[in-house]
Parts: C-alpha cells; structure tokens; sequence
C-alpha cells in the first residue's frame, strides 16, 4: 500500500470537515505526499463555490439511511469505507458471517453452494473501481460517489464451474433484503434484485468482494458479499448477496423494470419515440469538486467516471474562455475514478464560471445539459456540470 493509499487518520478528516464548516483555514494541517488531491497544505484554503446553499450538509452515516459525499472534501484516492456513498432500498440486513452461504441456482450443470471461508479459499482477485448511483447528480453536488480497493473472486470463475446450459439468458442476482411491494394492488415480498445478461455476466473483470479497502466489507456496504460490476452504475452491484440465478427469461423486477430505468427521447429508425432503458454502463462524465488556492496559486480539481474506455483529455473553461487540458492523476486505473487537476493561472477577481468536459479515446464528448436527449426521469446524469465561485 502507498503512503498515499491510507485514508487520513480521523483528526485530519474531522479538521477539515470543520474547516468548511466555519469557512476557517484548515491551518497546521500537514501536506500529504501523492500527485493530487492532497488535504489542505499549510496556508491553503478551499474556495467556498457560491452555487453550494448553506444549507448543504452531510450527514452523519445513519443505519439504513442514504449518506453522500461532500464532494469538496475529496483529499484521497481511495475513499475511506465509511464516507463512501451509501444507498439501500430496502434497508440494511446484518448476515452472520458463519451462517452466510452463497447459492448458485437455476439453469446450471451443478448447482453450488458457498460459505464465506469457500469463498475466500478460491483465487482471489483485488481491483481498484469507483462508481456512482445512477440517480447521481448536481442536486447533492455528485456526493453519490466513490472509489475503493475491492477483494474478492471472479464471478466467471463460479459461473463457469457451475456450468451455464444452452438456452440461458439472464443470471439475477439477489439480496436478503426484502420489503413487502404493492404490485396490482396486491402486497408481495420482493427481495432487492438486478440482473444482467449472460454476456455482461461473463466479463472477466465482474466480481464477488468480500473486502473493501483491506478490510471485511463493512455491513453497509453489502456484508459479507456484494457483486461488484465494473463500468456500471452503482445499482448493479447487489449488496448482502445470498443467491446468484440462472434462467431462460428477461428478469423483470422493480429494480429491472420500473426503478433505474431511463426515460428518454430517441431516433428510433427515423421516428422520434419515448424509449426506455435499465440502467447499465456508467456515461462519460466529469465534474469539478473542488477550488483550492494557496498564496494567490488557484488550483481546480474534479473526478472522472465512465465504463472504462480509455481517455483522450479532460478540460476546464473559465468563464467564456478556452477549453484548456487539466491533468489526470497518473495512477488511475481503468475502472477507478479518475482524478484531475487545473492550475487555474491568473484567477481575477470577481464571479467565475468554471465547468469541466472530458472526451474518451472513441471520440465520446461530455455533453452539456442541453445537448443531452430530452428526458423525463433523473437517472443518469452525466451533462457538464458548470460550478460558480467568487475570487
Ligand atoms: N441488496 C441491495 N444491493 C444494492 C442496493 C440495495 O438496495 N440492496 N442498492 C444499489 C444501489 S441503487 C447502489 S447506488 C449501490 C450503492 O452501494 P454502496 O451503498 O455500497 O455505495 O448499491 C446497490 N446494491
Ligand atoms: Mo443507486
């Protein structure tokens, strides 16, 4: 593990929260070594964004409850387990850890059944991912948002040993967590599930994480198992995973069907219609979080996240001014978030706009809002997402 790898020790994360919150400088506060995103250096201030309400804040983490990120506070690589993002729709079970068994069903050659220790027996794999939820977006300033250390063994593998058979087409995947839904006026129990198809199930970078940044996954985040999904969207990887399904039909659960799924207008052929689609593959998106100065030196920092195709550039406009290249933390890998930074050469003062695009090696631009197809839910917000700030 790199020096920088370490999340900060609590005081240093509490200090600085608490700059931000009486807008005091995080004085004393040392350095810390790594490219980018270092905690606040001596003498350096965040530049307090003036589209942030007062009213914003993160709250503590609450069981059961969503928590966010306050993005500006974003000093490491690796986000420590407990600021990660969290959300849950049905709320968090707690699995025992010695009774928790994994099952393979279904339309298999052998259906299997795993304990934890079986699990951690098999060869393990460990990939650094970031994602976020796909209802992400600039109304919690893209707290929804993370990147971690994962551990754990390859979905492949498991699949392969239990034999898929001709004629699957979908493997779901379930939690233990249930709710009681009301579908056509009846109540039923549904336990939170997604699923995907054999092709995407099959990817050899999918996993089942069992350990988040060196540590037993916490119970928020999917004790003691979670499917793990690069590229996509939170949503996809189910926590507290208790049953891995094949079948021959589409799965059509609320998470699948009705919830995550994006509305929008689209060319179909020629004839423009409404069209739906679960939500999948992470878009390109970039966003700045963060505005840093340090003796009349403005700096401006943001994260990257997409499906993991490689990047061209990542770029910053001032204002009406130029799009000019930030840098891209060097030790991104392909399906972390990928950090950048901008010095921002000669801030003047007054009201600045300051807005980020990136442009992956396809030639897929970031697009503005309103370059965006016109759509009628909220998930999948990936359009620039233009920040203000007062020099
Ligand atoms: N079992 C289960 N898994 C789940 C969910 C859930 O409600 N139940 N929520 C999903 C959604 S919508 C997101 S965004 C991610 C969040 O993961 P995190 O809380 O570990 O950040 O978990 C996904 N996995
Ligand atoms: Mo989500």
């Amino acid at each position: 593990m790199n020096q920088d790898d370490k999340p900060e020790d609590s005081s240093r994360r509490e200090l600085i929260k608490g700059a931000l919150g009486t807008g005091a400088l995080a004085a004393g506060a040392a350095s810390v070594p790594g490219f980018i995103f270092p905690a606040l250096a001596q003498g350096e201030r965040l530049v307090p964004f003036t589209d942030v309400p007062d009213t914003f804040n993160v709250r503590p983490v609450r069981p059961n409850s969503t928590h966010w990120l306050d993005t500006r506070e974003i000093t490491t690589y690796f986000t420590d387990n407990e600021d990660f993002y969290l959300v849950q729709h049905y709320g968090q079970p707690e699995i025992d850890n010695d009774s928790y068994r994994l099952r393979v069903t279904g339309m298999v050659d052998k259906e299997l059944d795993f304990s934890l220790q079986d699990l951690k027996d098999r060869d393990n794999i460990e990939q650094q991912v970031g994602f976020e939820c796909g209802g992400n977006s600039p109304r919690l300033f893209q707290g929804l948002i993370g990147n971690a250390r994962w551990r754990g063994v390859s979905l492949k593998d498991i699949l392969e040993e239990a034999g898929i058979q001709d004629g699957a087409k979908e493997i779901v995947f379930f939690g233990t967590d249930t709710q009681v839904e009301t579908i056509r006026e009846r109540e039923v129990e549904k336990a939170f599930a997604r699923s995907l198809s054999i092709d995407d199930a099959m990817r050899p970078e999918n996993m089942l994480a069992f350990e988040m940044n060196g540590e037993p996954l916490p119970h928020y985040h999917g004790k003691p198992v979670r499917a793990l999904i690069p590229g996509w969207y939170g949503v996809a990887n189910v926590k507290w995973l208790t049953q891995i399904h094949v079948q021959d039909t589409r799965y059509m659960g609320r998470f699948m069907g009705r919830d995550y799924v994006t509305l929008k207008k689209e060319n179909i052929g020629g004839v423009e219609r409404w069209v739906e689609n679960s939500v999948t593959t992470m878009n390109l998106k970039s966003s700045i979080v963060r505005v840093t100065e340090l003796g009349g030196q403005y700096k401006i920092q943001g994260f990257v996240l997409n499906d993991g195709t490689p990047l061209e550039s990542i770029e910053v406009k001032v204002d009406d001014g130029p799009w000019e290249r930030a840098q891209i933390n060097p030790r991104s890998t392909k399906y972390s978030w990928k950090l950048f930074s901008y010095d921002w050469n000669n801030a003047t003062p007054g009201q600045h706009t300051i807005v980020s695009r990136v442009t992956d090696i396809e030639g897929n631009v970031q697009a503005t809002q309103e370059e965006l197809p016109e759509k009628a839910s909220n998930w999948e917000n990936y359009g620039q997402f233009p920040r203000t700030v007062t020099i």
